[in-house]
């Protein structure tokens, strides 16, 4: 920085952000505020300058998601900036979201210089550490004060954060990427005007890889790195040679990726892949996993476990895994905690499938064979015994018969107006979701239906199955969306179905700001009055009904058209098959809202 300006704030907030861009942040999200003046006005002059792109939101409960759909999406940290107080609090559920699922974020909380601290100051509560063992990394850094070794400091310690948020720091703790709190103390003045201060950043600056230099520092930063989960550590071998020939799944939980595909097919192994596992493909995957799992043919018979990533959505996994004579191999790349459910599972970062017997020989290709066999009958059982589901007889409406014609005019008629189904929703969802498109599901009942139903097809799928909050979904989803607008590769449409409550829980994301980026999202509404989730739990036939509506269904009948109107969406409603395959394929220029009236 060439010129400093009469407030300390303002040059520190230029050095600190516009290193941040150089080490490659593209969307900074923030909330209004005093405190955190300065750097939302560098913020504000870093997007005029074209380096990044800003994001304003009132409500930062939905800015800390919107960081996380933005991370998810484009691979990099976003930057969150709030003011203190609670303000600060209300990224707690984000910033838990982040550590579970392992994406990175940057938190940037303002707070009031320690002079203010601890004397019931306004707005000023205890900060640092707040998230406590969630954040990869807190930093308490006293309010600048003018120093010209300040700008040096400021650079070294947006190096630290943004290596410890990738989990490339040296010193990383083991749950790779994840959020990293940066609480910054400010001092009045709290900004002066930015331009004739230091020079912000632009984004031909940026550069692809991190590289701090060392460089003595006249300032110190009070670093508290959480203590390391004492059940972290890999304890296995980093690459696992696995024989070939054992009666062998693979298991894709969320977020496993396409290593599991590939060791399923390498290894001649039913691939029993969650709906964002991102591993949901391929020609050994088993739809039908659940069913299969309980069968003596099948699951009964498996020997060993393969898993990759986090799996939630079935009792039948985290059962195999607990069984004692199946042998549990865990795939956990950055050695973090990892998902054990009978806490008898052997870690390891890597698999690759060992000479042996010849994986294609008989006794192999019989077993995932008759897996994927068994899962296709059981599909089409499925879908034949949902009427709904099954297409007219094509060759009956070319038929010279009058009668055959019209029996195929009823069944079209028939199907186009059938009422929908949860199972018939999560399929058109995903029949309509290209590979340039993106699909979100919240935590409801209708991920699980999801889960059961949907074929194999490589597209992109999020949830935050992190902690499987319903909070936050529109918030993420909306991250997503307006990454993929702003990356060239990328263009279509962000889908997500989600629940009645999940989308009541989030309402507040669906304010858009004047002048705010409006993506192309759209909110497919499953309503059936409340959480319906509870109606499958033991506790649906045990409660009494009253009592279990008031405390666990909650029902509302809130009115959704009006919500979407009152934020300026767009909205449709789909009663039938015919109304839903119609809204699905229009093409979505703005963001809207398709409500989908569900049955309890
Ligand atoms: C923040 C948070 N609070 C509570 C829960 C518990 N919970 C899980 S699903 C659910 C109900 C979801 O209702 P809805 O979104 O309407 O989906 P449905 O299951 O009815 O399809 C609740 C309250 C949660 N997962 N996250
Ligand atoms: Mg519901």
């Amino acid at each position: 920085m060439a010129e400093s300006s009469p407030s300390p704030a303002t040059d520190f907030s230029v050095a600190l952000l516009s290193e941040f861009v150089r080490l490659g942040v593209q969307h900074i999200v923030l909330s209004p505020g005093s405190r955190s003046q300065s750097l939302a006005l560098v913020a504000a002059e870093l997007e005029r300058a074209g380096a990044i792109r800003l994001h304003v939101r009132i409500d930062e409960r939905v800015g800390g998601f919107l960081a996380l759909g933005l991370a998810v999406e484009s691979g990099v940290p976003a930057l969150v900036v709030t003011t203190s107080g609670t303000a600060t609090a209300n990224l707690h559920p984000a910033v838990l979201e982040a550590h579970h699922s392992r994406v990175p974020m940057i938190v940037l909380t303002a707070d009031r210089p320690a002079e203010l601290r601890g004397i019931r100051a306004n707005q000023t509560t205890d900060q640092p550490g707040m998230y406590g063992s969630a954040v990869r990394l807190s930093l308490d850094v006293p309010a600048p004060v003018g120093d010209v070794s300040e700008t040096d400091a400021a650079g070294r310690l947006a190096a630290d954060a943004w290596a410890a948020a990738c989990g490339t720091a040296e010193t990383a703790s083991p749950s790779g990427a994840g959020p990293v709190q940066v609480n910054l103390a400010f001092r009045e003045p709290l900004s002066a005007p930015v331009s004739s201060g230091g020079r912000v950043a632009s984004a031909s600056e940026r550069v692809e890889t991190a590289s701090p230099d060392g460089g003595a520092s006249t300032r110190s930063f009070l670093a508290t790195v959480p203590e390391e989960a004492a059940r972290g550590r890999l304890e296995g071998p980093a690459m696992e040679v696995v024989k070939p020939g054992v009666r062998t799944v693979v298991i894709a939980g969320h977020g496993a990726g396409p290593a599991a595909e590939q060791l399923a097919r390498a290894g001649g192994w039913p691939l029993l892949a969650e709906v964002s596992s991102g591993a949901r493909f391929g020609p050994n995957l088993v739809v039908s996993y659940r069913e299969l799992l309980n069968d003596a043919d099948f699951g009964a018979r498996v020997e060993r476990a393969i898993v990759f990533g986090h799996p939630t959505l079935s009792r039948e996994i985290p059962a195999l895994l607990g069984r004692a004579d199946v042998e549990s191999i865990v795939v956990a790349p950055d050695g973090g905690e990892f998902y054990n459910p009978g806490r008898r599972a052997r870690v390891v970062g890597a698999v690759a499938v060992g000479d042996g017997i010849d994986p294609s020989g008989s006794d192999a290709r019989q077993w995932v064979g008759r897996w994927v066999f068994a899962s296709r009958a059981l599909a089409d059982a499925a879908s034949a015994g949902d009427a709904d589901l099954t297409a007219p007889n094509v060759e009956a409406g070319r038929s010279h018969e009058p009668s055959e014609r019209l029996a195929f005019a009823r069944a079209e008629l028939a199907a186009v107006r059938a009422p929908i189904t949860r199972r018939m929703l999560a399929e058109a969802l995903w029949r309509f979701t290209w590979p340039h498109d993106r699909l979100v599901f919240a935590a409801s009942r209708l991920i699980r239906d999801a889960d059961r139903s949907v074929p194999g097809k490589n597209i992109s799928v999020h949830a935050n199955r992190g902690l499987a909050g319903i909070d936050g979904t529109i918030s993420t989803a909306i991250g997503i969306a307006l990454a993929a607008a702003s990356s060239p590769a990328a263009s279509g449409v962000t889908r997500v179905l989600l629940g009645d409550l999940a989308l009541l829980h989030d309402a507040g994301a669906l304010l858009f700001g004047r002048g705010e980026e409006r993506p192309r999202i759209q909110l497919v509404v499953g309503n059936d009055g409340g959480g319906t989730i509870f109606d499958g739990l033991e506790v649906a036939f045990t409660a009494p009904t009253d009592a279990l509506d008031r405390v666990m269904l909650t029902p509302q009948n809130v009115d959704i058209a009006a919500l979407a109107a009152a934020y300026g969406w767009e909205y449709a409603r789909a009663t039938t098959r015919g109304e839903l395959d119609q809204a699905l394929s229009t093409g979505i220029e703005r963001p809207s809202v398709l409500e989908v009236p569900l049955p309890r």
